[in-house]
């Protein structure tokens, strides 16, 4: 019985190191560094498909990049950290323009910010601040709109380590 009982916590363990899935199509994000959940060699790539499955949120926002408050939508910065099994403290974000910023893991509480897919329905291209942009609802706390925040806005994000 003993016996049993542990081969059946092997298997479990076994099952929930890898629930995240492979990615099948191209990689949209790739988080590195201090996460639990990996799917490619030491990091956890993280396709279309796999953030869409996450539920959407929208923020509609004054930004000092457009005229007007302009609708985002995307998952929760919350929920993808806990897909990937977020754990350290500070993640730093790189952009396919190599833009880097530490923003803190404890903003996607304390805020609620999205990675924008969309901005007024149309997906975000490379273009136009895609295939990520880091948004935060700027109008609902007067500490969000400003340079510290703005700063922190990366988009088209490529690369997350987390610290
Ligand atoms: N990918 C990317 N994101 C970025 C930046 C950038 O150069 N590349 N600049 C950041 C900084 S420092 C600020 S203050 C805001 C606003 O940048 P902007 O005033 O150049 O539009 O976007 C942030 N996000
Ligand atoms: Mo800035």
């Amino acid at each position: 019985m003993r016996v049993s009982l542990s081969i059946y916590f092997v298997l479990f363990l076994a099952v929930a190191g890898s629930a995240l899935d492979a990615p099948k199509g191209p990689a949209v994000v790739t988080f590195k560094g201090l996460i639990t959940q990996k799917n490619k060699a030491d990091t956890a790539v993280l396709d279309a498909a796999m953030l869409d499955r996450l539920k959407t949120y929208t923020v509609k926002t004054v930004t000092p990049w457009y005229t007007g408050a302009q609708k985002f939508e995307g998952p929760s910065l919350q929920d993808v950290l806990k897909l990937v099994g977020a754990t350290g403290k500070t993640l730093k974000i790189v952009a396919l323009n190599d833009y880097a910023i530490e923003v803190p893991l404890e903003d996607a509480a304390l805020y609620s910010p999205i990675l924008a897919r969309r901005i007024n329905g149309v997906a975000l291209t490379p273009r136009d601040k895609g295939p990520l942009f880091l948004v935060y609802p700027y109008d609902s706390k007067p500490e969000l709109s400003t340079e510290k925040f703005y700063a922190r806005s990366a988009w088209q994000i490529a690369v997350i380590e987390v610290l």
